[in-house]
Formats: C-alpha cells, sequence, structure tokens
C-alpha cells in the first residue's frame, strides 16, 4: 500500500507544482476566477496532505428528507444524527469517527494518553477523549465540521473513516447549501443519496453531478429508500438513474440500492466505503480530480476567444490574430500545437503584408527591419546624418583651412552640436529631465535637440509595433493574443527617448577628430609663417629703399626673389591646401554618415528588439510554457 502510495504521491506533486505554474502564467492574461480557482486547488491541496491522509473523509449529501442521516446513523450503529419529518431537519454537518489506522501508534502510548486527558486543554486531546482518533481533530477542524462524534464499537474496515452528515443541498435555507457547497469542495469521498421520488430532479444534475464528472473515481450513489418501491420498479428506477448519471458523464460511478429503513443493501455500502477506506487514495484522487478540473478550466479560459477585460486599450484589429483563429479553425488548431506553427503563421503574415525585406530571416528580424526605419525617421536620423557629414566639414575647416580665414568658419556653429550631439558633458540629470547615458568616451549624453517626431512619422511607429504584435498574436487564442498584442506596446512609450539616446551616443561618436587633420593645420601655419617671413622681408627692403639706404642682396629662386617667392608662393599654398583639405573633408564626411547611419541602424535595431520584439517573445514563452503546464497539470 505505502508502495502503491509513495509511487502516486510525485505525480500529483508535479501536477499541482504544474498547475500552481500555469496559475501564474495566466496571471492577468486569462480570467481572475480561473486563476483563482487553479490556485485554490493548489493551497487546499497542500492543506490537505498536511493532515492526516492517513484518515478518509465521505460525505452523504443529497437533497432533504432523502434519508443521508438515516443511513447516517445506520452506518453508524448509534442514533447519532436527529432524524425527522420536519424538513430540513439537518442544518450544520456533523461527524462520525472510526479510530485512526495510527490509534496504536507511538504517539498514542498509555503515558501520553493519560497525561493529555489529565491536561485536557488540547485540542487533539479533545479528541482523543472523545475517541475521535489523533489525526481525525487537525482535519475536522480543517473541515470546519465541529459535531464530531466516536463510532460505536469498533470496526476494523472503518478504521480512519470520517463519515460526514451534510445538510441538504437543495435546501430552503442559504446557510445549508453554502454549507453543502463549501464541503463537497473538501471531501475525499462524495456519496450522493437520491430517493426514488427526487433521483431525477435538474438542480442535482446540473448543478453538482454533471460539474463533478472529473470526480466520478470519489463518486458513489446511493438510491435509498427502496422499501418504498414495488420490487419489480426497483430495477427500473436504477437503470433510469444510471441512464441519468451516464449523461451527466459519470458512467462509471457506483450505484447501490438501500433502505435505511429495513437494511438493504447497507451491506453493500459498507463493503464499498470500507474498500475505499482500506486503500486510501480517495484524498489523492480526489485532489487529482481537482487539478483536472483547474486545468480544464485554464485551458478552457485560454482558448476562449476575445480579448480580457484586463488589457484595457487592446481593441483587436479585424484581421487580428485571434478573429483569424476563431475563422479558420485549422490555424487555430496548429497554433495551439508546438511553438513554431505561430512563427510559421507569422512568417505567413508578413509575407502577405509584403514587407519590404525580402530575404531570408525569421519574422522578428523582418518585422524588427521595418520597425527600425520607422523609429530612425521618427528619431530624425536623416537629419543626423546630414548634421554628421556637415558637422565633419565645418571641423576640417576650422581645423585645416587657411589661417587668414579659418577664424570666420569659427563663428558659424556647428551643425552636429547644434542638435546637441557630441557638445559639451551635460549636467547630471540631462536636459528636459530626460535620461542621461554614457558615451562610449565617457561623455555624457543627454536627449539631443533633434525636433520632434511629426504626427505621421509617430503613426508609423505605432503600425510597425502594431503588425510586431499581430503577427506574433495570430494563431494564438483570443486571452494569449492580446496579450502579445499587449506586450508589443507596453514599452513604447519609453522607446522614443531611449531611440533618442542611442542616436546621442552613437552620432557623438562622428564628432571625433581625424589626425590628419592635425598634420595638415601644422602644414597651414607653417606655410602661413613663410608668408608671413615673407611679408616681412620685403616689407624691410621696403623700408631699406625708402630711406635711400642700400638694399643688401636678395637671393632669388630662379628670377623671383625669395621674399616674394615665400608671400605669394605661401598665400597661393595655404588656399590650395585649404581646398584640397576641404575636398578631402567633403569625402570624409560622406564617409561619416554612410557610416553613423550603419552604426545608428544597428544600435537603434537593438533599441527596438528591447523594447518591442523582448517583450512580444517573453509573452509567445509565457504562452509556451503555460501550456506545457497546464498539459501536465491534466496528465
Ligand atoms: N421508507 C423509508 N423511509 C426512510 C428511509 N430513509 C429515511 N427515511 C425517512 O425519511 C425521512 C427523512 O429522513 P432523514 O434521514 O432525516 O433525511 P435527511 O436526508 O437527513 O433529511 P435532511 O436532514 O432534511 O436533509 C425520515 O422520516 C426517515 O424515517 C428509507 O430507506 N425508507
Ligand atoms: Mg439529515
Amino acid at each position: 500500500m505505502k508502495l502503491l502510495r509513495r509511487k502516486e504521491e510525485p505525480s500529483l506533486d508535479s501536477r499541482l507544482e504544474a498547475l500552481a505554474e500555469a496559475a501564474t502564467l495566466a496571471e492577468g492574461r486569462l480570467p481572475g476566477e480561473a486563476v483563482a480557482g487553479a490556485r485554490a486547488v493548489a493551497e487546499r491541496a497542500g492543506a490537505r496532505r498536511s493532515l492526516s491522509v492517513e484518515h478518509t473523509v465521505a460525505a452523504l449529501a443529497g437533497a432533504t428528507g432523502s434519508g443521508k442521516s438515516s443511513l447516517f446513523n445506520a452506518l453508524a450503529g448509534a442514533d447519532v444524527a436527529a432524524v425527522g419529518v420536519t424538513r430540513p431537519t439537518t442544518s450544520a454537518a456533523q461527524a462520525v469517527v472510526w479510530d485512526g489506522p495510527d490509534k496504536d501508534g507511538p504517539d498514542k502510548d498509555g503515558a501520553d494518553k493519560d497525561g493529555a486527558n489529565k491536561d485536557g486543554a488540547n485540542k487533539d486531546d479533545a479528541d482523543k477523549d472523545d475517541g475521535t482518533g489523533r489525526g481525525a481533530g487537525p482535519l475536522l477542524d480543517w473541515l470546519d465540521v465541529f459535531g464530531r462524534h466516536p463510532a460505536a464499537g469498533a470496526s476494523p474496515d472503518f478504521s480512519g473513516l470520517i463519515l460526514l452528515d451534510l445538510p441538504d443541498h437543495d435546501s430552503i435555507q442559504l446557510a445549508h447549501r453554502l454549507e453543502v457547497d463549501r464541503l463537497v469542495e473538501l471531501v475525499d469521498l462524495l456519496v450522493w443519496v437520491l430517493d426514488p421520488q427526487k433521483y431525477a430532479d435538474a438542480a442535482l444534475h446540473e448543478r453538482y453531478l454533471r460539474p463533478l464528472a472529473a470526480h466520478r473515481d470519489v463518486m458513489v450513489v446511493v438510491l435509498n429508500q427502496v422499501d418504498r418501491l414495488p420490487p419489480a420498479a426497483v430495477d427500473r428506477c436504477l437503470r433510469d438513474l444510471r441512464r441519468l448519471l451516464g449523461e451527466d458523464g459519470l458512467h462509471d460511478v457506483p450505484v447501490l440500492a438501500t433502505s435505511a429503513r429495513t437494511g438493504t443493501g447497507l451491506d453493500d455500502v459498507r463493503s464499498l466505503l470500507a474498500g475505499r477506506v482500506s486503500d486510501r487514495r480517495s484524498w489523492s484522487a480526489r485532489l487529482s480530480a481537482d487539478v483536472t478540473t483547474a486545468a480544464d478550466l485554464l485551458a478552457t479560459a485560454s482558448t476562449r476567444s476575445g480579448g480580457l477585460a484586463g488589457t484595457a486599450g487592446d481593441h483587436g484589429h479585424p484581421g487580428d490574430g485571434a478573429s483569424a483563429a476563431t475563422r479558420d479553425p485549422s490555424r487555430a488548431s496548429r497554433a495551439q500545437g508546438a511553438e513554431t506553427p505561430v512563427l510559421e503563421a507569422g512568417r505567413e503574415a508578413v509575407r502577405a503584408a509584403e514587407l519590404p525585406e525580402a530575404g531570408a530571416g525569421d519574422v522578428a528580424a523582418r518585422l524588427g527591419w521595418r520597425l527600425t526605419v520607422a523609429l530612425e525617421q521618427a528619431a530624425g536620423v536623416p537629419l543626423v546624418l546630414e548634421a554628421v557629414a556637415k558637422g565633419h566639414r565645418h571641423r576640417a575647416v576650422v581645423a585645416t583651412g587657411w589661417p587668414v580665414t579659418r577664424w570666420v568658419r569659427r563663428l558659424r556653429p556647428d551643425p552636429l552640436r547644434r542638435l546637441r550631439i557630441g557638445a559639451a558633458p551635460l549636467p547630471a540629470g540631462g536636459v528636459r529631465g530626460g535620461p542621461v547615458t554614457s558615451g562610449d568616451d565617457g561623455q555624457v549624453v543627454g536627449r539631443t535637440s533633434v525636433p520632434a517626431a511629426s504626427a505621421v512619422q509617430q503613426a508609423q511607429v505605432d503600425t510597425a509595433i502594431r503588425d510586431v504584435g499581430d503577427v506574433a498574436a495570430s494563431g494564438l487564442p483570443g486571452p494569449w493574443a492580446a496579450a502579445v498584442r499587449q506586450a508589443a506596446r507596453a514599452r513604447s512609450r519609453e522607446l522614443a527617448d531611449a531611440v533618442d539616446r542611442t542616436v546621442g551616443v552613437i552620432s557623438s561618436r562622428a564628432t571625433r577628430r581625424p589626425r590628419w587633420w592635425k598634420a595638415v593645420g601644422g602644414l597651414q601655419w607653417l606655410i602661413f609663417a613663410a608668408m608671413v617671413a615673407g611679408a616681412v622681408w620685403l616689407g624691410a627692403l621696403f623700408g631699406l629703399d625708402y630711406l635711400q639706404l642700400p638694399e643688401p642682396p636678395v637671393p632669388t629662386l630662379g628670377e623671383v626673389p625669395w621674399p616674394t617667392v615665400l608671400l605669394v608662393g605661401g598665400a597661393l599654398a595655404g588656399v590650395v591646401v585649404a581646398l584640397l583639405a576641404r575636398l578631402a573633408a567633403w569625402v570624409g564626411g560622406r564617409r561619416r554618415a554612410r557610416r553613423t547611419a550603419r552604426a545608428l541602424r544597428a544600435a537603434i535595431g537593438e533599441v527596438g528588439a528591447a523594447y518591442v520584439l523582448q517583450p512580444v517573445e517573453a509573452e509567445l514563452d509565457r504562452y509556451a510554457r503555460f501550456r506545457a503546464a497546464v498539459e501536465r497539470a491534466r496528465a
């Protein structure tokens, strides 16, 4: 027996674990009642298992007057429950307890018992006093059943049985119905006591029996008061009852015919109960059925079409995944399978939408590409790239221009810095309270001054984000499709700032000065010095001539005197070097803009992936894990 139990427990454990996991994963995605139901089952199971697993709690349930209390007394061997003619009679559940199997265990030795009796303060001990068995006390406390009676006379077959007499489920008293509903959820074994008049009562079948179809292993049906039927009618009645139970999904449930008055069939009830008590598996079978029901509920809630009330702002689209899945069942069923079909469906949708990127690559890459382009436009990347090229030229002229005129250039603003890119470190906290990021040279980068996205550009970003959500959600059942679309949008508010920061960081790299600027700048000063020397020299010669002093001999280059060569040659060389440097800077500026464009595309692509694709992938992964957990819980 123990072996059997050990073999089963891990399986129930892992199913309960899977149910709890499924509930956690479904949180915020599926209706609260299904999630709360699953949680409640997991908690209840934990509580039930921590109490006595050596006891079997069987409850007699049924309509008023069906004879529950009469049967209860007959099985207990004493008139413990009131049997009345006024209806309803039983108003609170009460229990008869047959001593548990650990009654003779080490805890129950004489000394212990005597001491406990003398104390009389402990509730368990009180239970011991009335002979209800040690493990039964806490279990009955948990069940909130306080009417407790020891069974009359020892009955080894029933050792460990706790039999409950419940009030009527169809009571005119709300308290009775609530008590029944509460205990029907908790007990290990349900014995439905029906009578020939009311066994077909729709309320019983619709409210209790049908919803408990998964609990058929822990259910027994007793047709009581058969003494009131002519013998020939008993079989007919039983056949009809079995048919009704079959319609409820309870084909294999044992059906017994009894008479509490004459004792007919009571032995059958006793031996059935004895069997269930001795194998001590009812509690785990009960929990197992609870897990199945809760997992089924989660699965049903999950496949229901339409979004979840909790995901406000999701309005869905005419062509969205949920409705597409509803329209095309084959597609929906594919989505129920592995994760790949979801992506496949996404690929189809992408192809249908004729996204510009036709090459290989998965859905995420292609949608990411489109999203990146939209984000680039919204972040003013074309403007930034123009500024990168112009800024490069501007700084090249300042560094390598003709010293005579380059100061004029200094007066003009740097096009990149005008966008606050590569500018002097910003005060901590950034500009306009925007977040601050460190550039790769340790420079602090705040929000740029690139103009905000236009309404059209913003709409393009929103569309790209929605497309990512729609494609990823296509083929998923309603609530999960809504969750995936929601995930795509979840961080869209932070997106603009993140992209802007990235633009600031990446394009600030374009302000670095090439080394040749310094060399050419130095050369320009040398040439300028030569020109100034030529001018001074000529000036000196002019002065001597003015003062009619003898002129020293002047060296010549060919026919031309050196001072003239220096002045005119220096001026010409300065201008020519400046022009050549400007040409090189023009080419360099274009190359720099191209390189920055590539770097920006990669970096903005990563921002899009982090803020849009990753949340979507995380949600898809959550759905896959949820499905796996539900399957494990249902197993
Ligand atoms: N003829 C006949 N009468 C029975 C039988 N079982 C119970 N009764 C009678 O039916 C009436 C109701 O019995 P109870 O045992 O109080 O029924 P109950 O299901 O406990 O009713 P509530 O406590 O009101 O829910 C009593 O008058 C019993 O004597 C039976 O097997 N045959
Ligand atoms: Mg009763």
